[in-house]
């Protein structure tokens, strides 16, 4: 094959979700062998508790490199080294949190993943999502279905808001926190319990499983979420903002349609989106 065919190999999901797993794989098992040695190297980004490991940047760096060897034409937006290619017309975006979940890491908690998606022309189209720990695996392709390994993922379907399991996730920021402890104290009482897992990509596949019944959080990057996000649209999870506003940094809610109107509204009233 010449470079020419090299650089336009088939962007059909499944290639590339073929190419996202290999890589994540071999990702994941850097994050854990460097986690058994040391964690060396460990800095700060936007306050005193945002840490960024040595590992971290190892990681990216290596999804990088297998990312680009095998297609050198696409881009790489990741979370460490922001977007490090210009990516050509009609290239694949490739959108990279080398460890989601890195305080968890920090500790040793065994909930940190390598979260990696291809997106083509603005939609993220495959994604992998691997506990770095545990090496539990989860992909989805859009149109394509979301699983955990061979089993197919639908989501679960709680009573109501009250019996729900809703998983949620804090900033770095002193005052955000605040802000945000005030509404899940606020939600704490309607719903059956909360859980603060620290990894937003594993979230989302927890509520793509349904071992959470829903989640949300304000302030997720695009590298914390773009894969768990089709992992959970694919299993029939409801994945938005509030009031008719896309997932992104204001707020992201993932919920299965049966409870995912009273979780809404039920953040709305409480202002989750708001605050600093
Ligand atoms: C983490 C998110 C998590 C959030 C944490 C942190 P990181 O990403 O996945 O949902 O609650 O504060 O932002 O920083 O570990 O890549």
């Amino acid at each position: 094959m010449n470079q020419f065919a090299a650089d336009r190999a088939p962007s059909t999901p499944a290639v590339l979700l073929d190419l996202a797993v290999r890589v994540a794989r071999e990702a994941a098992a850097t994050a854990r062998r460097m986690r058994a040695g040391a964690i060396g190297d460990v800095g700060t980004k936007s306050t005193a508790t945002d840490v960024v490991t040595a590992a971290d940047k190892a990681v990216e760096r290596q999804v990088v490199e297998a990312l680009l060897a095998a297609r050198p034409g696409d881009g790489v937006l990741g979370e460490e080294y922001g977007t490090s290619e210009t990516a050509q017309p009609g290239a694949v975006r490739w959108i990279l949190d080398p460890i989601d979940g890195t305080v968890n890491y920090l500790y040793g908690l065994p909930q940190y993943a390598v979260s990696l998606a291809a997106e083509l022309e603005g939609v993220v189209v495959a994604g992998v999502v691997v506990n770095a720990a545990t090496g539990d695996e989860w992909t989805a392709t859009r149109g394509g279905g979301a699983w955990r390994g061979d089993r197919r993922l639908r989501g679960s379907a709680p009573a109501g808001l009250g019996q729900a399991l809703i998983g949620t996730g804090f900033g770095y920021d002193a005052r955000r926190r605040a802000h945000q402890g005030r509404v899940v104290a606020e939600l704490l009482p309607q719903v059956r319990d909360i859980r603060r897992l620290g990894a937003a990509a594993l979230d989302l596949c927890a509520v793509a499983e349904g071992a959470l019944d829903g989640y949300y959080e304000k302030g997720l990057n695009p590298w914390d979420w773009a894969a768990g996000g089709l992992v959970a649209t694919e299993a029939g999870i409801t994945v938005a903002g509030l009031r008719g506003a896309a997932p992104g940094l204001d707020m992201l809610v993932a919920a299965p349609p049966v409870i995912f109107e009273p979780l809404h509204d039920a953040l709305a009233e409480l202002d989750a989106a708001g605050g600093p």
